[in-house]
Order: C-alpha cells, then sequence, then structure tokens
C-alpha cells in the first residue's frame, strides 16, 4: 500500500506536474490542503486532521465515504472481469444497473445511456435531442436554449448551453452556434432569506416564449435547465417556474432537459428533482451521486418514445452514433447497482425530506450574521451569500472556506456565495456542527 506523504514532504517540485482542475494552482501549491482518507461524514488530511464533509465530496457522495458494500463489489468485478468493449457487445451489470435506474426515474424516463462523467451526459443528451428531431423529419429544430448562470459541465456544448462568463468569453469563438439564454431566476431583492421555493418569479418562465417568438419554434430542439442550479451557487426555482417551463415546451414541440448531475439522487428528497417538483421532463441527465462518487460514471435517462424513434431505419444499422470507451464500464456499473442498493436499503433517496425542516432551521440561524445577505435551501441543499468586498468578488466567500477548513468543516465557496450539501446519511449532530462553525468563523470575519 503506498502511504499519502503529508504537505510538508510534498516538495514544490512534486507539486508541479500536476495541474489541477479549477482551481488556483499557484495559490493552491504555495499552501496545499491535502485529503488522504475518507470515512462516514469525515476526511482526515495526512496529519490526521479530522474534516467534517458538508459537500459529499462535490455534491457526489451521498452514502457516505467507504461504504463497504460498493469497495467488494467494485474489487470483485475487477477480479472477474476488468474490462468489456460497450460496443456491440453486453455485460449483465450493464443491464443491471440501468434497470435499477430506470426504476427510480420518474415514470415514462426507461431508456438509460451510460457516461463517464457529468459533462459527458450533458453532451449525450444534447446530441440525443438534435438527433431524435432529425430522424422524425423535424430537421430544422437545430437550436438549444440554455440558461444564463446555468453550470452544464465543461464540454463545448454544454459549455455553449452554459452560463457562466469567465468560460463563454474564454472560448466565445469556439462555441455552439445556434444556442440562446434564458434569464436565471437569481432574485435577492424579491425572494431573499426564503425557505425552501422563493415565491416570486414564475414570470421568468414566460422568457422561453420570447425566444420562442425570436427563433420560432420550429428552430428550437430543446431546452436544458437545472432543476436547481447548484454550481453557480444554489439558485432555487420559483414556485410554479418548472411547470410553466413544461407547459410551454409542450406547447411548442420542444424537449425539455433536466440536468440532475446534482440533483439527482435524493438531494432534494426526492429520487430525482423531477419528481419532487412534480415536472416531468424528456430527458434527464446525471453522474455524481450514480456510483456514489467512489467510480466516475454519468448517465441520460430518456423517454421510451424517444428511444422508440431511434429503433428504425436498415436492418443492423446502429442507431446511435455516440458512445464512449469507458460506456457502462464494468467498474462503474459495480459501484452504481451497490450504490443504488445502499440508496433503497438505507432509504437516502427520501432522506433529505426528513431531514430537511431541521436543516432549513439550523441553515436560517445565520440569518443576521454580518455580511450575510440570503440563506436559502432546498432538501439537503444550502446557499450563503455574502455581501462581496468592493474591488474583490469571491474574497469574502473564499476567506470563510478557507477559514472552515481550518477549523475542520469542508464546504464549497463559487464566488461571494458558500454551498453545503452534506451525505444523505448526515446526523443531526453533524448539522449542528456545521452551522456552529460556519457561523463562529463569519462572527470572526
Ligand atoms: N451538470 C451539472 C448540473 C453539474 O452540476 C456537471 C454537469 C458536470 O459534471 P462533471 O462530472 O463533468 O463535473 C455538473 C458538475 C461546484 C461544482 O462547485 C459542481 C460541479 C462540478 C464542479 C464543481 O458546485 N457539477
Ligand atoms: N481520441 C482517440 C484517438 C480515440 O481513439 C478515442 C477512442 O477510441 C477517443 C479520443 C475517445 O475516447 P473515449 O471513448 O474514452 O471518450
Amino acid at each position: 500500500m503506498s502511504t499519502v506523504a503529508a504537505p510538508q514532504d510534498l516538495t514544490r517540485n512534486q507539486l508541479e506536474a500536476h495541474w489541477m482542475p479549477f482551481t488556483s494552482n499557484r495559490q493552491f501549491k504555495a499552501q496545499p490542503r491535502i485529503l488522504s482518507k475518507a470515512k462516514g461524514m469525515h476526511y482526515w488530511t495526512p496529519e490526521g486532521r479530522q474534516i467534517l464533509d458538508g459537500v459529499a465530496g462535490l455534491w457526489c457522495v451521498n452514502a457516505g465515504h467507504g461504504r463497504r458494500e460498493i469497495t467488494e463489489s467494485v474489487a470483485h468485478q475487477l477480479e472477474t472481469m476488468d474490462y468489456a468493449p460497450p460496443f456491440q457487445m453486453g455485460h449483465p451489470l450493464a443491464f443491471e444497473l440501468a434497470t435499477a435506474v430506470a426504476k427510480i426515474a420518474p415514470k415514462g424516463l426507461d431508456r438509460v445511456f451510460f457516461t463517464n462523467s457529468g459533462s459527458e451526459s450533458v453532451e449525450s443528451a444534447l446530441k440525443i435531442a438534435l438527433a431524435y428531431h432529425r430522424i422524425r423529419g423535424d430537421a430544422t429544430r437545430t437550436k438549444l436554449i440554455g440558461r444564463e448562470r446555468a453550470y452544464h459541465g465543461v464540454n463545448f456544448a454544454g459549455m455553449s448551453v452554459g452560463g457562466i462568463l469567465t468560460t463563454r468569453k474564454m472560448w466565445s469563438a469556439s462555441l455552439l452556434p445556434g444556442v440562446d439564454h434564458l434569464r436565471h431566476t437569481h432574485n435577492l431583492a424579491a425572494n431573499a432569506f426564503s425557505r425552501g421555493l422563493p415565491e416570486k418569479g414564475v414570470e421568468l418562465a414566460d422568457d422561453l416564449e420570447r425566444l420562442v417568438t425570436l427563433h420560432d419554434a420550429s428552430t428550437i430542439a430543446a431546452v436544458i435547465v437545472e432543476p436547481i442550479a447548484g454550481s453557480t451557487g444554489v439558485l432555487l426555482p420559483p414556485r410554479g417556474y418548472l411547470q410553466r417551463l413544461r407547459e410551454i415546451c409542450d406547447r411548442h414541440g420542444i424537449l425539455l432537459i433536466f440536468d440532475e448531475v446534482i440533483t439527482g439522487f435524493g438531494r432534494t428528497g426526492s429520487p430525482f428533482a423531477a419528481q419532487e417538483f412534480g415536472v416531468t421532463p424528456d430527458i434527464i441527465t446525471a453522474a455524481k451521486g450514480l456510483t456514489n462518487g467512489c467510480v466516475p460514471m454519468g448517465a441520460v435517462i430518456v423517454k421510451g418514445s424517444i428511444y422508440d424513434a431511434f429503433m428504425q431505419g436498415p436492418e443492423g444499422a446502429i442507431e446511435l452514433f455516440h458512445g464512449y470507451t469507458y460506456s457502462a464500464h464494468p467498474t462503474a456499473c459495480a459501484a452504481g447497482v451497490a450504490a443504488l442498493g445502499i440508496y433503497q436499503r438505507e432509504g437516502l433517496l427520501t432522506r433529505a425530506k426528513e431531514m430537511s425542516k431541521y436543516w432549513e432551521d439550523a441553515a436560517h440561524s445565520l440569518r443576521g450574521l454580518p455580511h450575510v445577505i440570503d440563506v436559502r435551501n432546498y432538501g439537503l441543499i444550502l446557499g450563503l451569500e455574502f455581501a462581496s468586498i468592493p474591488g474583490k468578488p469571491g474574497a469574502r466567500a473564499f476567506e470563510v472556506y478557507l477559514k472552515c477548513f481550518e477549523r475542520g468543516l469542508l464546504v464549497r465557496q463559487t464566488g461571494d456565495i458558500l454551498a453545503l450539501s452534506p451525505p444523505l446519511i448526515v446526523e443531526r449532530s453533524h448539522i449542528d456542527q456545521m452551522f456552529e462553525t460556519i457561523s463562529q468563523v463569519v462572527r470572526g470575519l
């Protein structure tokens, strides 16, 4: 077994080779933060400091860390068969996992295409949506609608429908053509300190009618939204907003895609946010919690009627010319089957609903602390927004992030917003510790 070097043993040279993703590399390498062990609700640093996991790793370790059933299932699969080609070949666990995913998905979404990440799920879903219209002879439907402040991963299509200005600016000349964006739904003036879904803003869904008028419905293939935008700071859908988007899509023959990479697998209190909010999209993208975060894997969950539309053409023809070397990788499928088994047995897909009142009350105890301009929550999700230091956007929340880590709590920071999304096994005592730590840190700013 290799051991992990403590940060003081990692020389500057050893840190250099790894170009870290979405990280301030120079800042990090000057003062590294290393995690080397995890179990249950906790991480440990190489020096043995215990860190409470407030974010389920990165919104993915829903059943908590180091689950033996998953480890054993993965080890057994690696010993039995390490790899099998996914094109024109199958292996049992791929079918078993797809069936298990379909079983917990909204009614009617019962076909599952596997990928290796949320980004790949988004690319696959958008390709399926475009191809769906084309094979049905509706070939003018080529446009895609995303939303401002959306995050749909880092690949070109996902970036294009995404609404993150930094990435859109950097790669602006190379994004997909034929993309437009809905307005985002974040409105602190109207909705600050909402408990659960905000009351105001359902009419923002009518922005889709504006885009339909502008582009003409006959040119629009699909609309993609996160039911709750996680990555850009926990932006909740106003009451009735998602229903109205669904109605407008139906009226104009536009496919509705929910990107549930974060909201899937129990985060909101239902298996998927679609069920929680009572709105059924045509396609769901998922990843993260699918394997409890321990093997990379994503999935696109599609309505049976969409799958059926592809099942035509010459005998022997490949219906969807798309797939990855590691689609339905046996190791990932083993992890997925075991993870879904744990979620089912322990009731984790609905546990956020049981915990959400306690979570909400604890969260809103932060109201009134210095610099706090919003607390928002849903299921086991928290968004905590700070007033920015003039001229230094993000600096205040980053300071809170660092100080929480010093005090043994891992949170997630984006701009001047902190996000929390603990493993769904979280107990009240952990919740108390999380909010006590944040409160102390914020008071000490
Ligand atoms: N869609 C959504 C809605 C996501 O949240 C992706 C797609 C991309 O998934 P992959 O597996 O390719 O990363 C995500 C990922 C954050 C944070 O800070 C969130 C994500 C990724 C990185 C950071 O909240 N979500
Ligand atoms: N690039 C090359 C040269 C390849 O041969 C392949 C797959 O065979 C890919 C990219 C795509 O890799 P993946 O299927 O792992 O996404």
